[in-house]
């Protein structure tokens, strides 16, 4: 075929500036919310405006869109709307380093964004749209802040904390990649630092316990994530005594003790601990250490402010420490433990200290090992003893050196008497600890949302009145806003002097922003009532469309951004705001666009450009090709996949409508029954592929019906048989999901008004879905012994498999062994048994 005059034949471009306009006014996808038709939310993630849309947005956008495309169909009111994340680090560093002002940028990108979203024919719904940046927005941040706060969910506290020395700004501990930060690369750095946190560890339990609810509807390993993230481990609490040397921790007494507890998942080895190690960075390490080793627990500190978490956690890495110079009691018998400083034991895990149990816990080992301390063995597995194999062994085993503990042989009954015991005592009890941490929330940035409240000399910290928000940032135009460690906006006098809104003295403004990521929290209900004055949401808009019934988007936010999404929305349910406690039911991740194998990046010059192949060809080519490329969680190689081909296939579709005699409304019953049953069942499988998200298997179904029409117009039925109109219909239809240029313009052609988007689902005839069946006749050493009912589609094996279950060739077959099966699908099976 010529390529050159197809591609005159069906213009694409013409195409998509014929039918923005009209879409536009049409506006066919705005939710009624009038309780006419069931609602279904489609959720996507919205956008960073860093910059213009590349492949992963169009890749996301596309496949979400489906979905969207195919509720309208179904006849549901949708909510799809979009917004902008638009606050936050990435776009305040771009704005610098342009030497613009952020909102000028961030509000220059975010409209080219929303312009290429139009081009691209995203089904979304405009008169929702909404910007984080913008005070109508943040000013419901910030009231959520509050309410937060009066409910003692944030607050703030002076602790080290993640510093990233090239941003200039804390971190979340979850903003941390290996060390280093998230954003930038830089080694991130420990600083003391008054900082605001939410409480997310209030909530840790209940973020593990609804995941419940969440089994099979959200990617199995975005649940393991949260899971890991949330790291529940449980265990007990043991107090040791440590003695301390007089004078220390300022006692004036003879034997100053001080108790020590240690978090164990495994109290059961408490015999087995023979010396225990604090943090070395915990201030405990300080109080406790003995005067005569102060000068080495500080050098060592030193060396352990350098290294990373990731770092201390190592197995590999040699281990070092510091001896402290005084002893702990074991609470079990009385044995004094020597204690130690080390870097493998983190300050700010469980209680940061350990009892060290080096027989079955192998850094324990390795540590023992290198400073020649004991190790004695608890449990007897059956393997070599660690002492001398330098393995520890944590598997069941029958206790040994246990006191009253010898002989059981199942770790839980190990666990349980021990914890008893240690009850009874009040030297300790059964716990439960979380790995993860209370969710630090400030940043020394400009482009964030105000904290809203203000420091006074008189009355502390007090919040600013709900009638005084939005607490607006200063303009600071033409200020430098580049990062100093002090955020420009402690710089900015004039914002940050203020008046105590309690006693009406001189106060000054909490000058730190929010992490974005508090922004993100709660769009989704925002959009369920735009523009509302008076509050956050309605509580009554978002019971009509919450929890949203999907949500799309990529897995680098598959911890993060949900848990903090959920954590809002059972903080908000326990407010009473909102009658749910999951707020996105499904979720899906697509996977990533990458190219030649990697994935694509300035450096190796392998990224493909958005704009440009969509100027080559075509929007509803590069949707196809996106969709069609794989399941919507699998990567997708852009060199692998063929806009080109996507293109030949759309004006092969485009072609079917032009070659339609009949007219529209014909009566498709008189039509030709075979193209009919094609027709049908393609539309029947097309719905249960959206709904169980194989999107590339539902293109090839349309593949596969636009080239049985083609044969049918050309050497079957011919153009006016109105199977043929009913079939080209059911193309358009089922194409305005991912092509909807391409299906406007066919629907047009075959005689309808615009907009195919909203044409409705076609209609499937149950009774064509029937599949025909022929006879297949099943012979056993050459003679006929039965005859099976078979649809004419069946596969050989599973005609073998029906031909030697039936009852009559079992008989024939006792006692004989089959030699050979021939299979002639669907009509013929022959089974050689000598
Ligand atoms: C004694 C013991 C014996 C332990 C044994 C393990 C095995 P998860 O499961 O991750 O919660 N631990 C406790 N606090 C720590 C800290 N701040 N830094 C590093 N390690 C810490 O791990 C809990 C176990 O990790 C605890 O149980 C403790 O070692 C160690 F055969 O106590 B265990
Ligand atoms: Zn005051």
């Amino acid at each position: 075929m010529d390529e050159q005059r197809e591609r005159a034949a069906y213009d694409v471009v013409a195409a998509q500036e014929k039918w923005r306009p009209v879409w536009e006014k049409l506006n066919p996808f705005q939710a009624a919310d009038d309780g006419s038709k069931e609602r279904r939310y489609a959720l996507t993630m919205f956008p960073y405006p860093s910059g213009d849309l590349h492949m992963g947005h169009a890749e996301v956008m596309a496949l979400h869109d489906v979905v969207a495309r195919y509720w309208w169909q179904r006849g549901y009111d949708v909510m799809n709307p979009i917004g902008w994340d638009s606050f936050g680090l990435p776009a305040e560093n771009a704005a610098i380093k342009r030497d613009e002002h952020p909102a000028t940028y961030t509000y220059a990108n975010i409209e080219t964004q929303a312009e290429s979203f139009r081009r691209y024919g995203i089904s979304f719904d405009w008169s929702r749209r909404l910007h984080t940046s913008d005070p109508e927005y943040y000013q419901w941040t910030q009231w959520l802040f509050l309410r937060f706060r009066e409910r003692g969910l944030a607050y703030r506290k002076h602790s080290p904390v993640n510093w990233c020395p090239n941003d200039q700004t804390v971190l979340a501990n979850e903003q941390v990649v290996q060390g280093m930060c998230e954003r930038c690369g830089a080694e991130v750095t420990k600083r003391e630092l008054s900082q605001w946190y939410f409480k997310v560890t209030d909530y840790a339990q209940r973020l593990l316990d609804d995941m419940e609810q969440l089994e099979g509807r959200w990617p199995e390993r975005v649940l393991a994530m949260q899971r890991n993230w949330i790291g529940r481990s449980e265990g007990a609490h043991v107090d040791f005594d440590v003695k301390l040397h007089p004078g220390t921790d300022g006692t004036t007494e003879p034997d100053p003790v001080r108790t020590v507890r240690v978090f164990t998942t495994r109290p059961d080895t408490l015999y087995g601990a023979t010396f225990m190690v604090v943090a070395a960075d915990a201030k405990l390490a300080s109080e406790v250490c003995a005067p005569d080793r102060r000068e080495a627990l500080e050098a060592y500190l030193e060396e352990v402010r350098k290294e990373t978490d990731i770092d201390r956690l190592s197995t590999e890495r040699p281990k070092t420490g510091v001896d402290l110079g005084v002893v702990a009691v074991n609470p079990v018998n009385g044995e004094e433990l020597p204690v130690w400083a080390a870097d493998y034991v983190l300050a700010d895990y469980g209680t940061g200290a350990i009892m060290a149990v080096p027989a079955h816990d192998q850094r324990d080992l390795d540590f023992a090992r290198a400073f020649g301390l004991p190790v004695r063995r608890v449990i007897d597995t059956g393997e070599d003893n660690p002492e001398e194999s330098g393995v520890a062994t944590t598997g069941d085993g029958v206790y040994v050196n246990s006191g009253d503990l010898d002989g059981l042989t199942d770790k839980e009954s190990g666990i349980g008497r021990i914890i008893e015991r240690l009850e009874t005592d009040g030297r300790g009890k059964g716990t439960v600890n979380f790995r993860l941490r209370d969710w630090l929330l400030s940043r020394q940035r400009f482009w964030g949302c105000p904290i809203p409240v203000v420091h006074c000399d008189s009355c502390g910290e007090v919040a600013v009145p709900d009638d005084q928000l939005p607490v607006e940032l200063p303009d600071l135009r033409g200020v430098d806003l580049k990062p100093k460690g002090v955020s420009p906006l402690a710089a900015a006098e004039e914002w940050v002097n203020t008046e105590c809104p309690q006693c009406g003295g001189p106060a000054k403004r909490d000058s730190d922003t929010m992490d974005t990521f508090v922004d993100s929290s709660w769009y989704f209900l925002r959009y369920c009532s735009p523009g509302l004055t008076d509050g956050p949401f309605d509580p009554e808009d978002v019971r009509r469309w919450m929890p949203a019934h999907i949500y799309v988007g990529g897995v680098e936010h598959a911890i993060l951004h949900l848990l903090y999404s959920r954590f809002f929305t059972k903080v908000l349910h326990d407010m009473g705001m909102v009658d749910f406690v999951e707020p996105f039911s499904t979720l899906m991740n697509q996977g990533q666009v990458i190219n030649r194998g990697k994935a694509m990046s300035k450096s190796l010059g392998n990224g493909v450009n958005l704009g440009e192949v969509i100027d080559e060809y075509g929007v509803d080519a590069v949707r196809l090709t996106l969709v069609f490329a794989g399941p919507p969680e699998d990567d997708i190689d852009w060199a692998d996949v063929s806009p080109g081909g996507s293109l030949k296939f759309l004006q092969r579709a485009w072609r079917l409508s032009g070659d339609v005699a009949s007219a529209p409304g014909v009566d498709p019953t008189a039509g030709d029954e075979a193209l009919r049953r094609v027709t049908h069942r393609t539309v029947h499988e097309a719905a249960e592929l959206v709904e169980s998200r194989r999107f590339n298997v539902m293109v090839a179904r349309i593949m596969e019906l636009v080239n049985t029409t083609r044969k049918a117009i050309d050497s079957g039925c011919g153009p006016e048989d109105p199977a043929v109109r009913e079939a080209v219909e059911a193309v358009a239809i089922l194409l305005s999901l991912v092509a909807p240029y391409t299906a406007e313009e066919m629907w047009e052609r075959l005689g309808h008004q615009p907009t195919v988007a909203r044409a409705g689902w076609p209609q499937v005839d149950e009774s064509l879905l029937v599949e025909d069946t022929v006879t297949a006749v099943v012979q056993v050493q050459g003679k006929v012994r039965a005859r099976l009912e078979v649809p004419p589609s069946i596969s050989a094996a599973d005609l073998e498999q029906q031909a030697l279950a039936d009852p009559a060739v079992v008989r024939f077959l006792e006692g004989k062994t089959v030699r050979k099966v021939i299979v002639r699908e669907p009509n013929l099976v022959n089974v050689v048994a000598p």
